[in-house]
């Protein structure tokens, strides 16, 4: 039986406080003449140590390819370069079968200033999740990970902590050929896994997380970071400590343990259109409902970006992540595939593949069903597509028009927990982002920035 289970919200309440934080700057962009999104870099060479520039960033410490940039509206005051990333999304999620939201909005704001021969950065970003979220989460089918009440999610994607990072990254050049790096953060991102879910190009506009994060970005809010590392134009190779518990059910505040997690990846960008980076990482005791159990997690990435006409860019990502628990055997692995193509002013298309070897105990699986399992796990995918019309412009930003449909494949040993072997989802929504300014204006932009 197909049962919907609509999950109500208030939508006034998301729209007064997604407002309030979202739109705000970007009001206030559309009143200044310099606040344009997408101007042009600052020129002072510190601010672009060995050639590797501001849009080169991804969460955390990640790199993304040179061809694209996350869509942002920049400003300058005094020394400070301020750039500032708002994504809102008001969503509306059915999701098929017995086990069958709503989401807020992120804003991010990047604040960089040359310091000492090199680049500083100070990178808040705050996500309105545990505002807008009920129940532990917007239902997502097949998504495990974190806690509500006690009781581990299940099919539901968690809210993310408010403070989602608050960190401090300084980056200078050594010598011709090689810098430094040092990334600060009390919430932030340690050098493991692919760049997280939101600030890929390939998934930015998707209102929905993967189903394998807790496989590959999930530690994008560790609360205690502290990487290091060195780079060249091409390469980087870093190193972190920090903090691998996830954060608990307690959304405003800081949850800080000691830093007894480590990690290591290694970021290669041949040429401005791919970005790779492999990692591995150790993280004590992820879970808090799980003391005693530590997890060895690795990844593999993959980023490819190109401009299409006009406004138009299309990013592609493939990612491997996979945990291994010291008292399980094996790995259990994950793999996904998306992209996401904006055709022009109006159209933006974007797909997931994903594949992802669940322990039964994360589904909530158990009794008969459990015999089915291969090392007491099963393996689940994800496929899903959505497409966004925009509906009109304000001020810096754009507004469309989502929708995501999705299907899910479960062995049948589930096809009675979830109502069919081909549990689906869908997903309506209203999304507003900076805009991307077309390359030729771009172009346009840098030659009124350059003195002659
Ligand atoms: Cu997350």
């Amino acid at each position: 039986m197909f049962r919907l289970k609509w999950v109500y919200h208030s939508v006034a309440t998301l729209a007064v406080v997604v407002g309030a934080i979202v739109f705000a700057p970007f009001l206030a962009a559309a009143q200044n003449m310099k606040g344009m999104p997408g101007m042009a870099m600052p020129s002072d060479p510190a601010m672009n140590p060995l050639g590797v520039s501001m849009d080169r960033m991804g969460s955390g410490t990640t790199w993304i390819p040179d061809a694209l940039a996350i869509p942002s509206v920049q400003f300058s005051a005094a020394d400070w370069h301020l750039a500032l990333h708002g994504f809102a999304f008001g969503q509306y999620d059915m999701q098929s079968g017995p086990r069958g939201g709503n989401q807020a909005g992120r804003a991010m704001l990047m604040a960089t200033r040359a310091v000492a021969g090199g680049r500083f950065q100070a990178r808040a970003m705050l996500s309105l999740d545990a505002a807008t979220l009920r129940d532990g989460g917007y239902p997502l089918l097949l998504q495990t990970g974190e806690t509500w009440k006690g009781k581990p999610l299940i099919d539901r994607q968690h809210p993310h902590d408010f403070w989602m990072e608050l960190g401090l990254q300084y980056e200078r050049e050594l010598t011709r050929n090689v810098g430094f790096s040092v990334y600060v953060a009390p919430s932030g991102e340690p050098a493991l896994g692919p760049v997280a879910f939101m600030h890929r190009p390939s998934a930015m506009d998707n209102p929905e997380a993967g189903i394998g994060h807790h496989w590959q970005d999930a530690t994008h809010v560790s609360f205690g970071v502290v990487t290091a590392g060195i780079f060249s134009r091409r390469w980087k190779l870093e190193g972190s400590v920090f903090n691998g518990q996830e954060p608990d059910e307690n959304r405003w505040n800081f949850d800080f343990h000691p830093l007894q997690s480590y990690s290591g990846r290694v970021t290669f960008n041949p040429d401005s259109s791919w970005s790779m980076s492999a990692g591995y990482g150790f993280i004590k005791e992820p879970e808090a409902s799980d003391a005693g159990h530590s997890m060895h997690r690795t990844s593999i990435a993959l980023q490819h970006s190109r401009r299409l006409r006009m406004a138009g860019q299309w990013a592609t990502t493939l990612i491997w992540g996979a945990n291994a628990h010291a008292d399980e055997e094996g790995l259990s692995q994950s793999i996904l595939a998306e992209s996401e193509a904006i055709l022009d002013e109006r159209n933006t298309v974007f797909g997931r593949a994903e594949y992802v070897q669940k322990p039964a105990e994360d589904l909530g699986i158990t009794g008969t069903a459990l015999t089915a399992a291969d090392h007491g796990r099963f393996g689940v995918s994800r496929l899903s597509l959505g497409y966004i019309r925009e509906i009109g412009t304000f001020g810096a930003a754009t507004i469309g028009l989502g929708a995501v449909g999705s299907v899910n494949f479960v062995p049948s040993a589930l096809e009675r927990t979830y109502g069919s072997s081909t549990p689906t989802g869908a997903t309506l929504f209203v999304r507003l982002r900076a805009r991307i300014v077309p390359q030729h204006d771009m172009h346009d932009m840098h030659n009124m920035e350059r003195p002659k």
